[in-house]
């Protein structure tokens, strides 16, 4: 197989296991099987796909509430994942971190984030740290809509801008700020348009298109690499479930069904599989194969979780850091 067409095989590879863990991730705390909030993904997996694609195993990622799409498609291993979110001490952290703090540096991961917008800070210090050791690194910091407008960002950029800092900035343009709609909180529409505050380059792409995600991040990564400074990616896309798993009550209050359906109807994992038949690229059994493993996959890390034990109690205070 070219390189090409093993790098789109394993996009949606990619995609269908951050679908099917969220997935699983919906039944098993819906039956309490694990603690804690869980903000889902599902809907918006080409964006954190088609961005680390463009990345290379030893650059950075930072990233949200809305983390696991980020983590997986980072390299994290879903069983790893797994425990952490069942609080075994296999998990990333230990199990001490759950769903808004998986963390791993061997893999480049900054960590999940409870505080909105407080990835950017850290990805301009993951920056700056690059420029400073000489390398040709590059950190991607994911963030929402909600988050652009925290000051936290309008610093982040001043400052990467300034230093032309080898950050890529991805807005994940989900719409929604918890149940308030973009136009309601937002001056402007198209969030890149703030690339002109900062004098960086910027753009806007169907953040359920992998590939038109991931052919503007490698544009950014290649800036980033040469010196030429930070970029502003907005990805336009849509959460379908929640805000949070169990917001259900609420969720007609602020959307309507039509609208979710509607966004369902152009479900970034299927385009994509369809494209990829249309090119003829690959066939069905490609497809139903990879179903199959990624099935395989989660149903061995639920295994692995309910198989590890739980922290000791006398090392809850072990593994922390202050500052
Ligand atoms: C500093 C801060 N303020 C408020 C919150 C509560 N909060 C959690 S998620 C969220 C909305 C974030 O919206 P957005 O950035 O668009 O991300 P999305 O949830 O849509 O992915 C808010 C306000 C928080 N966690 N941190
Ligand atoms: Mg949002």
């Amino acid at each position: 197989m070219n390189p090409q067409s093993e790098l789109k095989l394993q996009m949606y590879r990619t995609m269908l296991r951050i679908r099917r863990f969220e997935e699983k991730l919906v039944e098993l705390k819906a039956r309490a099987s694990i603690p804690g909030l869980l903000h889902l993904y599902i809907g918006e997996e080409a964006t954190a796909t088609g961005v680390c694609a463009a990345l290379l195993p030893n650059d950075f990622i930072t990233s949200t509430h809305r983390g696991h799409g980020h983590c997986i498609a980072k390299g994290g291993e879903i069983s790893r994942m797994m425990a952490e979110l069942f609080g075994r001490i296999t998990g990333y952290c230990k199990g001490k971190g759950g769903s808004m703090h998986i963390a791993n540096l061997e893999l480049g991961i900054l960590g999940a984030n409870g505080i909105v917008g407080a990835g950017m800070p850290i990805a301009g210090g993951a920056g700056l740290s690059i420029k400073m050791r000489g390398t040709d690194q590059v950190v991607a910091c994911f963030f929402g809509d909600g988050a652009t407008n925290q000051g936290a960002f309008h610093e982040s950029l001043n400052m990467a801008a300034l230093w032309k800092l080898p950050v890529i900035y991805i807005c994940e343009n989900n719409q929604y700020a918890i149940s308030v709609a973009q136009n309601r909180s937002t001056s402007i529409k198209d969030v890149y348009m703030r690339k002109d505050a900062y004098g960086i380059h910027g753009c806007m792409v169907d953040g359920n298109d992998v590939m038109a995600v991931y052919e503007a991040a490698q544009d950014a990564a290649r800036r980033a690499r040469n010196g030429e400074g930070p970029t502003l990616l907005e990805c336009k896309t849509y959460r379908w479930r929640g805000h949070y798993e169990g917001e259900a009550d609420r969720t007609y209050t602020y959307r309507t069904a039509e609208e979710i359906e509607g966004w369902k109807k152009g479900c970034p994992i299927e385009r994509f599989r369809k494209k990829l038949l249309e090119e003829k690229a690959f066939v069905q059994e490609d497809f139903d194969r990879i179903n199959l493993e990624v099935k395989q996959e989660i149903e061995e890390a639920i295994r692995f979780a309910e198989d590890s034990p739980f922290p000791e109690p006398e090392d809850a205070l072990k593994g922390l850091y202050a500052a």
